[in-house]
């Protein structure tokens, strides 16, 4: 089944940081992983490029808006490519193929009803560009949640989307959905602020100009967050319900709609949990399946800020990459990283040392000793196993699925944990059979041809299951164990028990060598 994966547009006015490519990080395990399960994924990314925080930015540098996006979109790519993520489109939210579909689809609203025109007033949060009920500015102490700014009073005469007609069709969505935000802890508050009750959103701006101009009215421009969610569908060629879509959109692939994830901070889920869903039941396209909103890194125990100096930028980024290797920084953000409910703590101390214990002394160290003794007791040829993979060929096929069923639930970290425990279990097996010792007694040898072989291929499968996460690594134990040719293969036949043939010529391997601090 087609599969598609997105992370938010991100903004345009900051440089991209290991926020950015901490989710980006995320999507492109998940994207590969499900590749190599043989399924049609599409990762999409790309930047949110309209409002008024980028048209500031760009006053302040006393340059055009859009030149200021041009010049960091172009961050954003190249950031991708050095960090080899595979995304299959990036989308640019100043693109006449997004601009386009969004005013069709704004149109469509007004002509349903769902958008209005009318006059507001409310407490307005500067920074997110977004507006609070009462209720909730007085929960906040009438200070954003993010910045801790005041909130400011504000009146505007705005085209609305009619939120609060969608409550109890929300609920009724979320009642029958029940795992359609993870994790559950932020569902759960999604679900509490919407029995608080709805109110309609601004669709529209008039205090500034950059932005996509509203259909038949261009005194107001489209509010960026509307803009923005729309991304999601106009990269995908989604139509209307009856199957048109503009021209120029790529209609063929619109089978990647509904993505199966979304996959986003915290911070912007009620748009994305709320607001989304709400304006594709308007326009009756199908929902995304699933939402995930990940937490936030933090840096030695707080908040990043630009100001303490402990912000990890693309420089300091740069840094652990050139140390460490790029699949070492991929390997950190995966499994050390915020995916679940609490923040994670990035620390340099952290990071060599899951560096340290994980990859040198797990991923590395053992298909080096397993290649290494078939190095020197078999003149590296793949030794013949009598007793058919003993306990291993079960062994592997358990840790498959439960790969397996941690990819389904873009649980990261259990997806790693099969592998790696796989790589334990040969650690321990090897310590408990004692190959060194077996080559001794040449009466043993075929004992000793049986461990080594069972190891090679173990090892060969914990490979398969880590190359998501580790693509150039597991693709180096790929060619030392004789398998350039793998990846055109399904990911039954790369899973299955006894590929490595004997007699094949296996090359020691040493992936992650130490590095000091
Ligand atoms: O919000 N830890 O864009 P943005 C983890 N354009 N992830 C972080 C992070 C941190 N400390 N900081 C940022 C926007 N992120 C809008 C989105 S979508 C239709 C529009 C990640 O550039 C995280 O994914 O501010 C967060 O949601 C995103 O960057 C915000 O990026």
């Amino acid at each position: 089944m087609p599969a598609c994966i997105t992370t938010p547009i991100y903004y345009v006015n900051d440089r991209p940081h290991i926020g950015h490519a901490y989710t980006t990080t995320v999507c492109d395990v998940w994207a590969r992983a499900m590749r190599l399960r043989g399924e049609d994924v599409f990762f999409l990314t790309g930047t949110d490029e309209h409002g008024v925080k980028v048209e500031k930015s760009a006053a302040a540098r006393g340059i055009p808006p859009k030149q200021l996006a041009d010049e960091n979109a172009a961050e954003f790519k190249r950031v991708l490519s050095v960090f080899g993520l595979t995304n299959d489109d990036f989308i640019r939210t100043t693109e006449p193929r997004h601009e386009l579909q969004v005013q069709h689809f704004v149109k469509r609203l007004l002509e349903s009803g769902d958008v209005y025109l009318g006059t507001f007033e409310g407490w307005y949060d500067e920074g997110q560009e977004e507006y609070y009920t009462d209720t909730r500015a007085k929960e906040l102490d009438y200070k954003s949640p993010i910045s801790g700014k005041p909130l400011v009073r504000a009146t505007e005469e705005n085209y609305y989307f009619r939120l609060s007609s969608f409550q109890e069709r929300l609920q009724a969505f979320y009642e029958a959905n029940p795992g359609f935000v993870q994790p559950a802890a932020r569902q759960n508050e999604v679900l509490g602020r919407l029995r608080g009750g709805l109110q309609d959103v601004p669709m529209t701006r008039t205090n500034f100009t950059w932005g996509i101009p509203f259909p038949g009215d261009e005194r107001h421009v489209i509010y960026v967050w509307i803009d923005a969610l729309f991304n999601y569908v106009t990269a995908l060629g989604v139509g209307d319900p009856d199957g048109s879509a503009a021209p120029g959109l790529h209609a063929e692939r619109a089978k990647y709609w509904p993505a199966q994830y979304h996959v986003i901070g915290k911070e912007i889920l009620w748009f994305h949990a709320v607001i989304w869903p709400a304006l594709l039941m308007a326009l009756g396209l199908p929902m995304p399946r699933r939402i995930h909103a990940h937490s936030f890194w933090i840096a030695d125990g707080q908040k990043m800020s630009k100001s303490m100096g402990n912000f990890v930028d693309l420089a300091t980024i740069e840094g652990y990459i050139g140390s460490y290797g790029l699949d070492a920084w991929r390997w950190y953000m995966a499994t050390q990283g915020p995916l679940q409910a609490s923040d994670a703590d990035f620390r340099a101390q952290h990071f060599h040392d899951t560096y340290t214990s994980e990859l040198v002394n797990v991923v590395g160290n053992c298909p080096s000793r397993v290649t290494a003794m078939i190095g020197k007791y078999f003149d590296g040829k793949m030794p013949e196993d009598a007793q058919q993979g003993g306990e291993w060929p079960a062994r592997c096929a358990s840790a498959v699925a439960d790969w397996t069923r941690a990819i389904d639930e873009l649980d990261l970290v259990a997806a790693a944990n099969a592998p790696m425990s796989l790589l334990r279990d040969i650690d321990a097996f090897i310590n408990r059979t004692e190959p060194f010792k077996v080559a001794k007694d040449p009466a043993r040898r075929e004992e000793l041809a049986s461990i080594l072989s069972q190891c090679a291929e173990a090892v060969r499968i914990a490979g398969v299951l880590l190359s998501p996460f580790l693509p150039a690594k597991m693709g180096e134990l790929d060619a030392a164990l004789a398998q350039p040719g793998a990846a055109g293969t399904t990911f039954a036949a790369r899973t299955a028990w006894g590929v490595l043939t004997p007699g094949a010529a296996l090359a020691k391997c040493a992936l992650f060598p130490r590095v000091e601090r």
